[in-house]
């Protein structure tokens, strides 16, 4: 059993992503399930108000952002590798944040939230619960951009040939093995395919069902459940020396300043805590939770604001 606590709900695409690279890497992991909606006071007490799904969490330290996590997890685990020989790491890295964010927005969830995908999501739950998913993802996206189904279907088709073609020759994306880019484009693709009114898009090309098929086969390893009481119980274990890590700074800020980081994109939840890591690609701060102890909530760099908090 390894010490990878993962945070998530079975629906959720972000953590379709991160359950299949732990079952790639053969991780044993243990798995809390969360609420899909808010309130999620257990989610709050680990992060401090980050809301997004998945999280996940080793002892006192909780990573959020599936870009981190893969980070973390490749670093902890590098056998078997999500950069594959031969393929640049740059070019795995872009194209997995190009589907993280371009084809997941406008292609994947801008075509999958019409009404015949929200009837057959919610075809065996009360009327109210439509309504509240509804009304909380509207909170949760305020503010950013909205993409009709027309413009996203026309936007998926196009984004389904481009991963066609980089499979017209190979098994997977970039190379003969997945890389991270793989596993960051399959699951939006996973989310629309799970959704049958909607799913035959899919079958617009070729290559990009077997490759699925591939990859669903990869399975999500060996997961242990847990409660979200026992992981907050977890937490009191002493979180991660910080002390040797380069200090990257690009905000005037120096460690232990009183800090918010907040997502860029959606879900403006701030995270309030002392500035403990910045490198070049990370950024972590120190808080301490009634409940949960002294924790570190670490972020990417990239998509996270860094604020000073007034004195
Ligand atoms: N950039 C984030 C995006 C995560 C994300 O948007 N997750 C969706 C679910 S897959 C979410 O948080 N939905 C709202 C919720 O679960 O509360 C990541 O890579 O982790």
């Amino acid at each position: 059993m390894s010490n990878i606590i993962l945070h998530h709900y079975p629906t959720s695409p972000f953590s379709e992503k991160v359950r299949l690279i732990l079952g790639y890497k053969a991780i044993p992991w243990q798995s809390v399930m969360i609420p899909r909606i808010m309130p999620k006071p257990d989610v709050v007490a680990l992060t401090g108000g980050y809301r997004r799904t998945p999280f996940m969490q080793i002892g006192a330290d909780i990573y959020c952002d599936t870009a981190l996590m893969c980070d973390e997890l490749e670093r902890r685990f590098p056998s078997p590798s999500l950069y594959p020989a031969g393929v640049p790491c740059g070019l795995v890295d872009t194209v997995a944040q190009w589907a993280d964010t371009t084809l997941f927005w406008q292609g994947a969830i801008g075509y999958a939230f019409q009404p015949k995908s929200l009837a057959f999501m919610f075809a065996d739950a009360p009327p109210e619960a439509t309504k509240a998913f509804a009304a909380d993802r509207a909170a949760m996206r305020a503010g950013a951009p909205r993409i009709g189904p027309a413009e996203s279907a026309g936007a998926l088709k196009v984004f389904l040939q481009r991963v066609d073609s980089m499979l017209e020759t190979q098994p997977h994306l970039l190379s003969s093995t997945p890389s991270l880019a793989d596993f960051s484009a399959y699951h939006p693709l996973w989310f629309v395919r799970r959704i049958e009114p909607i799913a035959a898009i899919l079958a617009t090309v070729k290559n990009v069902l077997p490759w699925m098929d591939r990859m669903a086969a990869i399975g999500h390893g060996t997961a242990t459940k847990l409660s979200s009481a026992e992981a907050i119980a977890l937490a009191e274990s002493t979180p991660t020396r910080v002390a040797d890590l380069p200090w990257h700074d690009e905000h005037g800020i120096a460690a232990d300043t009183a800090v918010t980081i907040t997502p860029l994109d959606y879900a403006f939840d701030a995270v309030a805590g002392e500035l403990v890591i910045a490198t070049a690609n990370e950024l972590a701060i120190k808080r301490t939770d009634e409940r949960a102890g002294e924790v570190i909530v670490h972020f990417p760099r990239v998509g996270y604001k860094l604020e000073r908090v007034a004195a």
